[in-house]
């Protein structure tokens, strides 16, 4: 005989249990053993955004709803662990910091590819607009210009002063959204802004190094009462992604004007690297490709290859060869 079920959003997953909500009431459950092994890969079988299925009479969750789309952790330097992250995403909302803390630019192109890979727009926030020095941080990385032909929307915010929090409502409403970035660049205040009754626990920056202090140790996934239908998943702060799998020929799909100048290319496979009549490289030396996307592009086309081949593939194409963006992320 089986009892009956319950549909439930998971808002919270701890070790083998999850949070639920569901018609309105919150529910801690248990994932039974057979969920258990079938994650056996990840960290969790089930993960925030999932849709799931429960006995409440036994608190246990009996399965999981196929998703929509799920963004996947792997450990940067150990490929075959990977962690869930979220599931069922409408959009991603990447918080960004130039100075405080700073974020690498490759920080946010590998971001925008896991992204785009997994089919989940991204709208990059340019937090803590209240402060004079970032704006100038962001204006001298010329971010609009840069990723306006990357397809990304920018949005500024200051999770402190409110500035940009309607324009911010607006574009969630009605949706399940992703907070994501570095440890410290306003993720949680950023939440406590958009309803200040969540009362998220927030941190400063060290003093010693002006970096985030990793408050936020858990996902988790908050209704926000004022926007009907609206999700917000608070994150942890992340160094980096790791990269999707993805085969040289695809990298530039991921990299909206790249892909667009390489209707141009003299040869149809062309990779953008040396190849005579590369319409892509040319814009880079014309000015018209930046830079740091150009570079971002190459360092994810290499990142199979060892730092060496890299170095050597690098040299040739950018004037200068100083710092290398795989290193961080
Ligand atoms: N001036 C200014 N400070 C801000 C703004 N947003 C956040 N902060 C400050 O930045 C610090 C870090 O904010 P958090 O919200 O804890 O950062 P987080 O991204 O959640 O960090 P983790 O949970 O560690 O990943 C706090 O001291 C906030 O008050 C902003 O718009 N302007
Ligand atoms: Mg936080
Ligand atoms: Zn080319």
């Amino acid at each position: 005989m089986t009892t009956p079920t319950r549909r439930g959003l998971v808002v919270k997953t701890v070790g083998s249990f999850c949070q639920l909500l569901s018609e309105g009431e919150r529910y801690e459950c248990r994932l039974r053993g057979r969920l258990r092994l079938e994650g056996s890969r990840s960290t969790s079988p089930v993960v925030v955004g999932d849709w799931v299925h429960f006995d409440p009479s036994d608190a246990t969750v009996r399965s999981v709803e196929p998703r929509r789309n799920c963004i996947i952790r792997r450990s940067v330097k150990l490929s075959a662990a990977q962690q869930m992250i979220a599931a069922n995403l409408d959009l991603a909302l990447l918080v960004y910091t130039s100075l405080y803390p700073p974020t690498p630019i490759q920080f946010v192109d590998r971001f925008l590819v896991s992204a785009c890979a997994y089919g989940v727009p991204v709208l990059l926030l340019l937090n803590k607009c209240d402060i004079e020095a970032e704006r100038q941080a962001w204006d001298a990385l010329r971010m609009e210009e840069v990723y306006t032909p990357a397809q990304v929307e920018l949005l500024q915010v200051s999770a402190e002063t409110g500035e940009g929090i309607d324009s911010l409502r607006q574009r969630i409403q009605g949706k399940t959204v992703l907070l994501s970035g570095q440890s410290g660049v306003g993720k949680s205040t950023l939440l406590n802004a958009l309803d200040p009754a969540l009362q998220v626990k927030t941190a400063p920056l060290s003093e010693q190094f002006g970096l985030g202090v990793h408050t936020t140790t858990f996902s988790e996934m908050f209704p926000l009462p004022s926007l009907p239908d609206t999700y917000v998943i608070d994150t942890p702060g992340i160094k980096g992604f790791g990269l999707v799998d993805v085969q040289k020929q695809e990298v530039s799909h991921f990299f909206p004007e790249i892909f667009a100048l390489s209707e141009h290319c003299k040869f149809h496979n062309c990779l953008h690297e040396l190849e005579p009549g590369c319409a892509v490289r040319e814009a880079y030396v014309q000015g018209l490709l930046p830079e740091s996307r150009y570079r971002s592009y190459l360092s994810i086309l290499y990142q199979e290859d060892d730092k060496e081949v890299y170095r050597q593939k690098d040299y040739g194409i950018f004037e200068t060869d100083d710092d290398d963006p795989a290193d961080d992320v």
